[in-house]
């Protein structure tokens, strides 16, 4: 039988070791971490699937930090994960939008030298309606690799640059974790007869342009003037047919950006007169998310810098996020720069 082209079948748990062989300094540490992880998001991922059979859906009786009330399955993707990581050894310390401040390893387990940040479960508007969720998540290296001591804010509090690891997992019509390390985009579909994820696609680069772009429509009477004009310019015919835009917006960052990472285009979530931020939050959703486009060769910037270059002043810092392939980045920055 003829099988020297058919492509390798990798799990991702295989392709994180083949990627640690090459970098000999490598303790296999990192490995573990997203051992562990992957398992948390086969949870999750086995919940959303029974959503609805279950008694998930719906509202905790919990508010969170950014005053919105708490879903059962935010509540849950919140605590798997957090109850997954805590006691491997290789964190120090953890933050996710869910939790008010840091979240600490708990004092009878070992500490260890990487940072996690992540959006438990993005898109909570659209639990209880079947639409597309995800999970956003980042990995930094604490800022002295050699403590095994609680981290700290400053551990925490590093910019975009300085993610060893990010990305995201989408739970659509398949489930599939988007990941890179800084070598590329590697896509894994989630395959739920045997539990595992597989590696789908390699070294993803997105389009240089598209004609698609995604944002909430419903405040242009709050934005700026710029902003205004360059969505006017978008939707404005032009002989050569490249407008108007098409308008995509499903309300999951996650689902808009890889919809945007697949087939090109932008998304935005800008900031308006009574969100001067947005409401997007810095560490959980525009890093990780900006780490893995810049690296299928988009851009993402705030409208004045990079999103990875911004230092981060507080562990829920909102950003404005404009995001996406590289030429509709700059020509949105040619209409804010006017
Ligand atoms: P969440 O993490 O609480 O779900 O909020 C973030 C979500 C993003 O996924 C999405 O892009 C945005 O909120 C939608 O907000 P809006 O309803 O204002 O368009
Ligand atoms: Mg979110």
């Amino acid at each position: 039988m003829e099988n020297s082209t058919t492509p390798k079948l990798i799990t991702i748990d295989r392709h994180i070791n083949e990627e640690q062989d090459l970098h000999p300094e490598a303790t296999g540490e990192f490995t573990f971490l997203l051992h562990d992880f992957t398992f948390a998001i086969r949870l999750i991922e086995r919940e959303i699937r029974r959503a609805g059979l279950n008694d998930i859906l719906g509202l905790t009786e919990n508010i969170n930090i950014h005053g919105e009330t708490v879903k059962k399955l935010d509540q849950f993707a919140f605590e798997v994960i957090y109850r997954a990581m805590d006691h491997n050894g290789n964190l120090c310390v953890m933050a996710c939008e869910e939790a008010n401040g840091l979240m600490k390893i708990p004092e009878k387990y070992p500490k260890g030298k990487y940072v996690l940040v992540f959006d438990p479960l993005d898109g909570s508007s659209n639990i209880d309606v079947n639409i597309t969720l995800g999970t956003i998540f980042g990995f930094y290296k604490r800022l002295d690799p050699t403590l095994r001591t609680d981290g700290t804010i400053e551990d925490v509090l590093q910019p975009g640059r300085k993610l060893v690891a990010a990305g995201y997992v989408l739970y659509g019509s398949s489930t599939v974790m988007v990941y890179t390390t800084g070598h590329g985009v590697n896509v894994f579909t989630y395959d739920p007869t045997v539990g595992e994820f597989l590696l789908t696609k390699k070294g993803l680069k997105m389009p240089e342009w598209n004609n698609q772009y995604s944002v909430n429509e419903g405040y242009y009477h709050k934005w700026d003037e710029k902003f205004r004009k360059y969505i006017d310019f978008i939707k404005t015919p032009s002989p050569d047919k490249k407008r108007p835009y098409s308008l995509r917006y499903v309300g999951t960052a996650v689902a808009d950006v890889h919809r945007v990472l697949n087939y090109g285009g932008i998304f935005m979530y800008p900031g308006d007169k009574s969100h001067p931020q947005g409401k997007l939050r810095l560490l959980y959703e525009a890093n990780p998310l900006s780490f893995v486009i810049e690296q299928a060769g988009g851009r993402a910037t705030d409208g004045q810098t990079d999103i990875l270059d911004i230092v981060p002043s507080s562990i829920h810092q909102k950003t404005p996020l404009f995001i996406g392939s590289k030429r509709n980045v700059d020509e949105l920055m040619e209409f804010l720069n006017s």
